[in-house]
């Protein structure tokens, strides 16, 4: 069962739910959080609630595929993991080696240490949803979308869903100094998510997710990596408790798990380009890639 959130209309935010023969059945509750308070409050599960809702309803008319999609929470903070997968840190020891990697990194010992690699990522007002713009750094020669599977959380670090994200990044800052991190990961409309959350009571194995990442430029495909949560190092726990050390976590704070898909080291997305991030069984994510020209807001 999937969650999302789509335009009416009357152009009216709805939050509905999505079964696995895609019949769309709009839900009386205000957002994901909000349902998932009532079931709580029910002693039942989100679940359980949707289904109540089901039978009584009827399904929409209107396809999924036809409806205007919107970002499915609306996340007070988006955090994210990093090189919780080999191939992240192959990519991050090549970028900041120029590939003439003759030593142990940071990105090694983050790799094999205890604690994991997290980092601030997202508010609600940079995050996208479904359909919109991811913007490209105008100070950046070397930008990747990083395909990236969610965990959504509640304040006391429960999964309470999966859903896509991507972690827009910068090769060339965070290559020149770790220190440049922040630069690297967080600008105006650098994360995305979507385009639907699916309960964690209908996920069969977490770790048996595969992440499908399609580049597309001028309606040429440029990329098409691979990738499945199997290949991840750490498990989703552990993240979610280093998240949570000394820490307040709002309900509704998306925890990014990190890319196991890196496209090739000469690639850079440009203006124009699609991006498509799919994880079968949540849905896929679809980002326009803009320039954006680099202006301060006072
Ligand atoms: O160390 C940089 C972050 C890496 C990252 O975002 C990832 O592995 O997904
Ligand atoms: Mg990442």
């Amino acid at each position: 069962m999937r969650i999302i959130r789509y335009l009416n209309n009357e152009k009216v935010p709805v939050l509905a739910a999505v079964t696995n023969e895609n019949e769309v059945y709009s839900l009386p509750y205000r957002d994901f959080m909000e349902m998932i308070r009532l079931a709580e409050e029910k002693n039942s599960t989100p679940l359980q609630l949707v289904e109540d809702v089901i039978t009584q309803s009827i399904p929409h008319d209107v396809p999924y595929e036809d409806l205007k999609l919107l970002v499915p929470i609306k996340a007070q903070e988006v955090w994210a993991s990093g090189v919780t997968y080999e191939k992240s840190r192959d990519g991050r020891n090549y970028e900041s080696t120029d590939g003439k990697l003759d030593a142990t990194t940071f990105y090694d010992k983050v790799y094999e240490a205890e604690r994991p690699e997290i980092f601030f990522k997202s508010t609600d007002k940079r995050t996208v949803g479904p359909e919109e713009d991811v913007y490209l750094r105008s100070d950046s020669n070397w930008q990747i979308p990083e395909p990236e599977v969610g965990l959504v959380l509640s304040k006391k670090g429960e999964i309470l869903g999966f859903t896509v994200g991507n972690d827009m990044s910068c090769r060339d800052i965070e290559g020149e100094n770790p220190l440049y991190l922040p630069q690297a990961k967080v600008w105006k409309n650098s994360c995305a998510i979507g385009p639907a959350i699916r309960l964690t009571e209908t996920v069969e194995d977490p770790y048996n997710l595969k992440i499908i990442c399609r580049i597309y430029r001028n309606q040429e495909k440029q990329f098409e990596g691979s990738a499945n949560t199997g290949q991840m190092k750490r498990r989703f726990e552990e993240l979610v408790s280093y998240l949570l050390k000394d820490n307040t976590v709002f309900d509704g704070t998306v925890l990014l798990t990190g890319t196991c898909i890196v496209p090739p080291n000469e690639f850079t997305l440009q203006n124009g380009d699609k991006i498509e991030i799919e994880v079968p069984g949540i849905g896929k994510l679809v980002s326009n890639v803009k320039s954006q020209v680099s202006q301060p807001v006072y």
